[in-house]
């Protein structure tokens, strides 16, 4: 049998791959690995490894907590915390499309046995001191004790909504009134602080465990750190461990960290002038943008998330589809002002051919 060969174009047009689905796609870059080449290195489950102290140290500093953990995902420091903060059969209560309730597997019933309630509007992933309230339940014994809020700042599914810092207030202020513990899944909390120059520490200020990622719009390519007082930090560790996030010599990673703490908070702005850019784009072809982009994402509305996305990816777009008819965009540092235009140059391609 012979194989017929399939003629080759005479020439390839090389189209560059414009990757939207998430901050959590950027590479490390030269600068940043060779800090990592160079880390010193111990063993952190000793507590040995001088670069991860010193990156919890500064992270610690940066949110003004007592203590900093370096643990390897956002999601493991969303569950160790949880876990170090309720007892089976609590109630958790957050925001409508939390992460720590859609995108964790389960982990919080399955790891902590708690269940999640949910509170506000998945449009805007705020609530008010009065959604809490009338959430909470009478001290008896039909009832599961209603234990620890969690907010979300910057909220994903909401587009990268920011919390607003006087309604977090409210918000925390009236969960300790009812004894209730807090924490903060931060896994973009850097986003808040650079678009509204409240620095980290006063957004951290009221929670028991603030969790930031490195991994996303910093650059990082593994880790979050969660920040604490030392007393809650002994119980987050132990969880860290029960759930196999010890890490060893992890200071290689730790060194690409710090090295995002130091070079890439500043620039998460050029981020969400990005996103505005990009929403601006959207509009002016006719689509719908949930809603000015706060930060680093774009919501935006098409018929058919499916067709699309499959159109996109055909033109080298990757873009998220988040449910039947909504898409999420996100910038990073991989990503300039040329590939903004260059996205909406093929998505215009796409609707001329009439799919929406
Ligand atoms: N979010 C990811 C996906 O899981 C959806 C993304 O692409 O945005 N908290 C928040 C608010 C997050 O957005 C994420 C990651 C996490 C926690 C978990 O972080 P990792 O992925 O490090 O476990």
């Amino acid at each position: 049998m012979t194989l017929r060969r399939k003629a080759l174009p005479t020439t390839l047009a090389f189209v560059k791959t414009i990757d939207l689905r998430s901050d959590t796609v950027t590479r490390p870059t030269q600068p940043m690995r060779d800090a990592m080449a160079s880390a010193e290195v111990g063993d952190d489950v000793y507590g040995e490894d001088p670069t991860i102290n010193e990156l919890q140290r500064r992270a610690a500093e940066l949110m003004g907590k007592q203590a900093g953990l370096y643990v390897p995902s956002g999601t493991l420091g969303n569950q160790a915390s949880i876990h170090s903060l309720t007892h089976p059969g609590d109630v958790v209560l957050a925001s409508v499309g939390a992460h720590v309730l859609v995108y964790e597997s389960g982990a919080a019933s399955a790891v902590s046995g708690v269940q999640i309630q949910t509170l506000g509007r998945e449009e805007t992933g705020v609530f008010e001191p009065e959604d809490l309230i009338s959430a909470l339940t009478p001290n008896e014994a039909h009832f599961a004790p209603h234990r620890l809020v969690t907010i979300e700042n910057t909220h994903n599914r909401a587009g990268g909504r920011i919390f607003p810092f006087e309604t977090l207030q409210a918000v925390t202020t009236t969960a300790r009134k009812h004894e209730l513990g807090l924490h903060l899944d931060g896994a973009r909390l850097l986003h808040a602080v650079v678009a509204t120059g409240i620095p980290a520490h006063r957004w951290a200020e009221p929670f028991d465990t603030v969790t930031f990622c490195l991994s996303k719009g910093l650059g990082a390519p593994v880790g979050s750190v969660i920040c604490g007082d030392h007393d809650t930090l002994m119980l987050v560790h132990r969880a860290r461990k029960m759930l196999g996030g010890g890490m060893r010599q992890a200071g290689i990673l730790a060194a690409a960290g710090i090295y995002a703490l130091d070079h890439n908070i500043d620039r998460l702005a050029d981020d969400h002038a990005h996103a505005r850019r990009l929403a601006d784009g959207l509009e002016d072809l006719g689509l719908t943008v949930r809603s000015k982009p706060e930060t680093n994402m774009v919501m935006f509305e098409v018929d058919d998330t499916t067709a699309f996305v499959a159109a996109m990816k055909t033109r080298s777009l990757l873009i998220n589809a988040v449910d039947a008819s909504r898409l999420r965009a996100v910038t990073h540092l991989e990503i300039a002002k040329e590939d903004i235009d260059d996205a909406l140059g093929r998505i215009s391609e796409i609707l001329n051919e009439g799919i929406r």
